[in-house]
Order: C-alpha cells, then structure tokens, then sequence
C-alpha cells in the first residue's frame, strides 16, 4: 500500500511590512477626511461619525502587531486604501503564481527535490485572482512539471483540503507526489475602510510537498497518521464578490463585496467545534491529547488559539506547544497554520506527534495529524 508523507514545505513572504501605528494612522487620517467631508449630514443626525481605530485595541483584541503585503503604499493611502496591483499582460505570471513559485521552490530545496519529481499542483487558497485558466496550471507551467493542476477553495481551510486531496492523488497511485501552494493575498478582499477588521489580514504564501513514502529518505519529514475535515454552513463569516455581481449594478461596491464576519460569534462558536474535532480525531487515531508534542493552529486571533489549546490539553499550552506566527504575519488565511508548521518543525524529535489545525470561512475545519519521521 503506498503512504504519502510531507516531505518538504516552504515559504514566500512578501517583503513589505505595516505595523499597527502606520495601519491605524493611515485609518484616522481617513475618519478625519470621511467626518470633515459629511460633517453637515453628522451634524443633522443623517449619519453616524466613523470613530478612530486604535493600536493598543488591536494587539490585545487579536495578538496581531505587524502584517506583510504585497503593497504597502496603496494600503496606507487614505484616499484610496487598497493594494496598488497593476494589471499584468497575459504573458507575464500572475502576482500569485510569482509568489507559488518561490514557495514551491524552497518546498522542493528543503524536501531534496526538483521539479520532475512533482506530478501536480493544487492551489489552495481563499481568492483566485482570476476564474481560469487556473493559477495552478500557471504555476504548474512556470515550474515545467507534467501531469496536472487545479485550484480548489476552502477559505482558511484550502492548505489543509489540500493536503487530503493531495494524500488521495499519491495514496490511490494517480500522483507520485503533489504540491499544496497557498498564495494568499487577503489584502486584496479586506475592507480597510472597516474598523471592525482592517487590521486582520497579511499576505504570505505557503507550499507542501507530499510524496509516496518510498520516495524519500529515511527519516525525513513527516508521516500522515490521519486527515479530518468537517464544515457546518454559517453567514458570520461571508464575502459576495462574484462573477453574478454584475447583474444587478445596485450591490457594485458595497461592503458585503470584500471580506465581512460577526467576529465575535465566529470566535464563540468555532473554538469549541475546532476542540471537538482534534480530540475526536485524536480519539479515533487512539492517541491522548498529552501525546501532542505541537500544536500549528490556524492563526486568525491569539485568544482563540489560546482557548482552543486549553480546551483539547486541558491545561494553558505553552508558546513551544502552540506556536504563534500572527504577531509578525496577521491572519494570513489558509497560509497561517502551515506558516508556523513551516517555521516551527525543525526541532522536533523522531516519533514526536503534532496536529496542524485551520479554521474559519464556510465554516470549515480541517485537521491534520504528523508525526516527525
Ligand atoms: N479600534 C478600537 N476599537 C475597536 C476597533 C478598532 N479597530 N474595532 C472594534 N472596536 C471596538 C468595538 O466597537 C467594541 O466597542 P464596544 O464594546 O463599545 O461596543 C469593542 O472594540 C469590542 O469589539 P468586538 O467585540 O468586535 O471585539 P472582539 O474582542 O470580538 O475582537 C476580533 C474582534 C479581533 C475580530 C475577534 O472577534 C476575532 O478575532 N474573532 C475571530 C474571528 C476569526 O477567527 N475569523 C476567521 C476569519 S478568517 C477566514 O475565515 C478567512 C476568510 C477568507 C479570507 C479572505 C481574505 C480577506
């Protein structure tokens, strides 16, 4: 029977940063220009006044105290507040298939790999910059790899998915190994006109290398003791940009259109399904949460990770049991939990257990559990 492991992962991490003084200066500058421009309707009670964001609010609220992206000063533009992107012609790569690459290439560098070794691509990731054709089969081309390709979405979960989908190619022979590659530009879906959640998101791109077992060497990387993926539909955490918005010219624009939640019903009401999940998944695998050496959650709030850990030790976990990452990248969508997987392996032990965990849109749930080889 042929067994898939992770061999290899990587990480490309745009090199643009913005803390939370600039990202909150950047927003009241923007309250300021808002208020002064509608002052009158403010003062006739026609509309409500914006209220200023604050730094001290968001490292404590979240845990989160820089971000990188892929262009800072189209962010910190008061009058425009997005990425500055211009579009590329169709024979130049994708932003995200530039970014895949370097993530696939130091995936395959750290797993002793090249490209005709890989099979296929998925890219797994939360927003496609374009329907087709697919950004994988761009990067599958970039990267000269024969075989096949496609992009799949599961917001915060796409990397886990992926990971499932990518067991499935090489455990049922259709594959000898695959490249999970999550190029996540969340900037691009995120309202930072909202006080509420522009400071949630970074941008990062993650890959993992899964291949058959008999491929690598002994002792390298990680084994797949077993994948669990659960989703329960929910509207708390919701994003209507889509290819219909065009019929019907009244929704262009509005906030619904980029990224939205009820932030805290989404924290209250994941954070126990997640527990659920790696325990009964645990469980099923007949291991004890004690046997976790690590835990890569899924990055999106410092508070919930916290909680989640408690809830499935039974005790506070310590920074080395449940690494964070979110201080430094945010909440980086399905990149997040393979970033701290990615930075935080090396020092693991043979026979040492881990679960990588993600979770958030849809919802979705998707667990991982590894043990180093
Ligand atoms: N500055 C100052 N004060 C603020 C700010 C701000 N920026 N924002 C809100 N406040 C105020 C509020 O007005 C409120 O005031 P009051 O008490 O007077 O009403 C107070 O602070 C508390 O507000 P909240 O209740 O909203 O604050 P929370 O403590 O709940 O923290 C968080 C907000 C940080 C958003 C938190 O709820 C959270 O992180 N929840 C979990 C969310 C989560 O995990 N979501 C996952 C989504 S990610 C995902 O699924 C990927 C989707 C695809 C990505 C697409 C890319 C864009």
């Amino acid at each position: 029977m042929i067994k898939a492991v992770i061999s290899g992962t990587g990480l490309y991490t745009p090199p643009a940063t913005i803390d939370n003084d600039e990202l909150v200066e950047a927003f009241n500058r923007f309250v300021e220009l808002y208020n002064a421009e509608h002052a009158g309707a403010i003062e006739r009670g026609e509309r409500e006044a914006l209220q200023p964001s604050s730094s001290a609010f968001i490292e404590k609220a979240s845990g989160i105290k820089r971000r990188h992206v892929v262009d800072k000063i189209g962010i910190l533009d008061p009058e425009r507040m997005a990425p500055h992107l211009p579009e590329r012609g169709n024979d130049e790569p994708s932003v995200q298939c530039d970014m895949a690459v370097a993530a696939c290439r130091q995936a395959l560098e750290r797993a002793g790999k090249s490209t005709v070794d890989v099979d296929a691509v998925i890219v797994a990731c939360s927003n496609m910059q374009r329907p087709y054709p697919a950004i994988s089969i761009e990067v599958q081309q970039a990267l000269a790899i024969e075989g096949f390709a496609y992009d799949m979405n599961v917001a915060c979960s796409s990397a886990t998915f992926g990971v499932q989908a990518a067991v499935n190619s090489v455990e049922n022979g259709a594959a000898r190994s695959v490249l999970v590659v999550s190029p996540e530009i969340c900037s691009g879906h995120l309202n930072f006109r909202d006080r509420d959640s522009h400071f949630i998101f970074g941008d990062a791109c993650t890959a993992i290398l899964v291949e058959r077992e008999e491929d690598t060497r002994p002792g390298q990387g990680f084994e797949i003791l077993g994948t669990r993926l659960v989703t329960k539909f929910s509207n708390n955490i919701r994003n209507n940009f889509g290819f219909l918005n065009r019929g019907d010219e009244s929704g262009i624009g509005k906030p619904d259109k980029l990224f939205i939640q009820q932030g805290r019903k989404v924290f209250k009401e994941v954070s126990p399904l997640v527990a659920e999940t790696i325990l009964q998944q645990l469980s099923g695998l007949s291991l004890a949460p004690d046997d976790l050496r690590r835990m890569w959650l899924h990055q999106a709030n410092l508070n919930m990770n916290q909680l989640i850990s408690r809830k499935v030790l039974g005790r506070d976990a310590s920074e080395d049991e449940a690494p964070v990452i979110l201080d430094e990248y945010a909440n980086t969508s399905s990149a997040g939990s393979i970033i701290a997987f990615h930075k935080h392996q090396d020092d693991l032990k043979a026979g040492d257990l881990g679960v990588i965990c993600s979770f958030g849109a849809g919802y979705s749930i998707g667990s991982v559990v590894v043990r180093r080889r």
